[in-house]
C-alpha cells in the first residue's frame, strides 16, 4: 500500500528540513550524541526493559528468583510436551556422534566443523535448513579486518561498551579475536561481500562502533552467509545428515548426568522419536516470536525459544534474559510489513531519524537500546511527536532519500536492493520518500550460560548462537550476531566433535529430569496448562481455534 494522502502531507515536513540536514552532515556537523551519563535516564524512562509490571520472578529451576519477562517465565514454567513415561528410550531411532539442534547459522557452522573434526553429524531443524534469524539479518557482520585503522582491541571495547560492561570478557575476547579469520573462512566458501573495484571489502559504521568495521553483502548479508553455509552443509551428505521438519522437545540425559541426545517430534508424521548422541549442540536461536510486551518482531517464524526451555529443564543456568533487544527501526507502514527489519545500515549510510515536525531528535548511531528508547520517547503520549499510522500506531521517519544526496544518485538502489525492491512492491520508492519506523523486537540478548568452548555446565551439551548468553551483555551491537553465530558455531562444532571422540556415554538414558521439573512446578504452586517448547507461534484467533477442532493443537501433540 503506498503512502496515504495524510502521510504524504506529513512527508512534506521531512522534505522541508532535508536540504539543511544534508548540508550539516556534509560539513561533519552531527546531531549531538546523548552523553554517556544521560543514557541511563533515557533507558529507565523509555526502554521497554524498564516498564513496570512487565516481569516476574521465575519460581523453579536453576535461576529461581530471577526477574525476567512474563513471556519467558510463561515458557519456562510450562509443562513438557511429552509424558516421559510414554517415551521408550530403549528404542533408539538415530544414533550419531554429534547431534545439532537448529539449522541456522550457528547450527550449520557447528555441523561443518564437527564433520571436519571427524564426527558423524546429524543436523535437525524444525523448519527447513536455513529458516532462521541468520537468514533475516541484513546490515552486516563486524570484524576488525582493516589493520592500522582498527584492531580486535577496539572491537572488544565497543562490544563491552554496548553491553554496558557486564558481558563475559572471555567470550567477547574470543568473538573479536576470531572475527577476521571467520571473514576469510566465509569468503573461501563463497560468501560474496560487497567490495570496491580494487577488491577491498566495503565497510560501514554501525551504532556504538568506533571504527568502520561493518562488512556486508548489500542489505541481505545474512541471506548471503546462510546461503554459503547451507550449500556447504548440503555438499557433505556422507557425513552430515540433515533432518527437516523435526522439532526437539526434550533433551535426553544419562543417569550419570551427561547429555545423550534428544526426543523429537516430527511435524510431518506427528510421531515422537529418539536420537542418541555423544555430544549435542543446541543452536535453536532466539525467541522474538514470543512478542514480548506485544511488540512486533523482525524474527523468523520459528524463533520461539525452544532451546532455552530444554536446557533449563535439564538444569542448565540462563543469564542476561533481563534485557531484550528492540531494533530501533522496524517498519510500521505499510501494515503488511509491520515489524520487518529496516537495517541499521541506512543510518550507517547517513539517514536521519525525524519526527512529525521534520526535526531530527537523536544522533542516528547511538547503541541500539538508547536509539530505540529515544524513538519510543518521541512516540510517547507525553512528548507526542510521533507520526500516526492508518492502523493507529505511531512511528518516526527514517529519511532514506538523504543517502542518495550524500553519496550520489542510485546509492539506495545499489546498496539496499532488498528493501528498495520490497518497498517498490508497496508503491513506495525509498530513494525518494522516507520510511516510517518504530522499534521492533529483534534479539534475545541473553540465554544459556556457556564458556569460551561453548560448553555448558552439563557434560556433552554445547550451545551456540542467539540461544547463548553472556557475549553481548545487556545489549548487542549491530553486526555482532552474524559474527557470533559463525565464531561460536565453529567452536561448538569443534569441541562437540572432540568430546564425542574422547568420551563415551556412560549409564542409562533417562528423562527423569522432566519428571523432576514437573514435580518442582507443582511444589512451587505453578498452575498452568501451557506446554513448551512452543515449536511454532499460533496466530489464529480464539474463534478460529475453536473451529479448527483439535488436530493441530499443542495439547494433542502429546
Ligand atoms: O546485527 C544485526 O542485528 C543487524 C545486522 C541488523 C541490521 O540492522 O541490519
Amino acid at each position: 500500500m503506498p503512502y496515504t494522502p495524510e502521510l504524504q502531507k506529513l512527508i512534506k515536513a521531512v522534505e522541508k528540513t532535508r536540504p539543511a540536514r544534508v548540508e550539516r552532515k556534509k560539513k561533519g556537523q552531527e546531531f549531538p550524541a546523548i552523553p554517556v551519563d544521560d543514557r541511563p535516564d533515557m533507558l529507565k524512562n523509555y526502554h521497554p526493559d524498564f516498564k513496570p509490571g512487565t516481569r516476574r520472578k521465575i519460581k523453579v529451576g536453576p535461576n529461581r528468583g530471577y526477574d525476567i519477562s512474563h513471556e519467558i517465565v510463561d515458557l519456562l514454567e510450562a509443562r513438557s510436551r511429552i509424558d516421559p513415561k510414554r517415551i521408550d528410550l530403549s528404542r533408539v531411532d538415530y544414533e550419531t556422534d554429534v547431534l545439532i539442534i537448529g539449522g541456522g547459522g550457528a547450527g550449520s557452522a557447528a555441523a561443518l566443523l564437527a564433520q571436519e573434526n571427524g564426527a558423524r553429524v546429524l543436523l535437525t531443524t524444525k523448519l527447513r535448513l536455513g529458516d532462521a534469524n541468520t537468514m533475516m539479518a541484513e546490515g552486516g557482520i563486524q570484524a576488525a579486518t582493516k589493520r592500522g585503522k582498527d584492531s580486535p582491541y577496539f572491537h572488544y571495547l565497543d562490544v563491552m561498551g554496548g553491553g554496558h560492561f557486564v558481558n563475559d570478557p572471555k567470550l567477547v575476547r574470543t568473538l573479536v579475536r576470531e572475527a577476521p579469520g571467520v571473514m576469510g573462512w566465509l569468503e573461501k566458501m563463497g560468501t560474496m561481500f560487497s567490495k570496491y573495484p580494487d577488491g577491498t571489502l566495503k565497510t560501514m559504521h554501525g551504532g556504538g562502533t568506533s571504527r568502520k568495521r561493518m562488512h556486508y553483502a548489500g542489505d541481505i548479508t545474512g541471506a548471503e552467509i546462510m546461503r554459503t553455509l547451507r550449500d556447504e552443509v548440503r555438499n557433505r551428505p556422507e557425513n552430515i545428515k540433515v533432518l527437516e521438519y523435526v522439532a526437539a522437545v526434550e533433551l535426553i540425559l544419562t543417569d550419570t548426568g551427561q547429555c545423550a541426545g534428544a526426543v523429537f517430534y516430527s511435524l510431518e508424521t506427528r510421531e515422537f522419536f529418539v536420537v542418541k548422541a555423544k555430544s549435542t549442540v543446541l543452536a535453536t536461536g532466539g525467541s522474538g516470536r514470543l512478542h514480548i510486551q506485544d511488540f512486533m518482531t523482525t524474527n523468523h517464524y520459528g524463533a520461539t525459544g525452544d532451546g532455552l526451555v530444554m536446557a533449563y529443564r535439564a538444569g542448565v543456568k540462563l543469564n542476561f534474559l533481563h534485557t531484550v533487544q528492540y531494533h530501533p527501526t522496524g517498519a510500521v507502514f505499510p501494515e503488511q510489513a509491520e515489524g520487518l527489519l529496516i537495517t541499521e545500515k541506512f543510518r550507517g549510510a547517513g539517514a536521519n531519524l525525524v519526527n512529525i515536525k521534520g526535526e531530527q531528535f537523536v544522533y542516528e548511531r547511538e547503541p541500539r537500546d538508547v536509539e530505540a528508547a529515544a524513538i519510543i520517547r518521541e512516540c510517547s503520549p507525553d512528548v507526542a511527536r510521533g507520526v500516526p499510522t492508518p492502523t493507529g500506531k505511531f512511528g518516526v521517519w527514517l529519511d532514506s532519500p538523504m543517502i542518495d544526496m550524500l553519496k550520489g544518485p542510485g546509492t539506495v538502489r545499489k546498496e539496499f536492493p532488498g528493501k528498495h525492491i520490497l518497498f517498490r512492491r508497496y508503491g513506495i520508492d525509498i530513494s525518494k520518500d522516507p520510511m516510517l519506523i518504530h522499534p521492533t523486537l529483534h534479539y534475545q540478548n541473553g540465554g544459556v550460560e556457556i564458556n569460551d568452548k561453548c560448553e555448558t555446565s552439563m557434560p556433552g551439551l554445547y550451545v551456540a548462537g542467539e540461544i547463548a548468553g553472556g557475549i553481548h551483555g545487556e545489549n548487542r551491537l549491530m553486526g555482532n550476531s552474524l559474527l557470533d553465530v559463525t565464531v561460536f558455531g565453529k567452536i561448538a562444532g569443534e569441541h562437540a566433535a572432540s568430546h564425542a571422540r574422547r568420551r563415551s556415554l556412560r549409564g542409562k538414558l533417562t528423562l527423569e529430569h522432566v519428571q523432576r521439573y514437573h514435580r518442582a512446578l507443582t511444589r512451587a504452586g505453578v498452575k498452568t496448562d501451557r506446554i513448551a517448547p512452543m515449536i511454532l507461534p499460533d496466530y489464529s484467533n480464539p474463534e478460529v481455534k475453536e473451529r479448527q477442532l483439535t488436530t493441530d493443537y499443542q495439547g494433542t501433540l502429546r
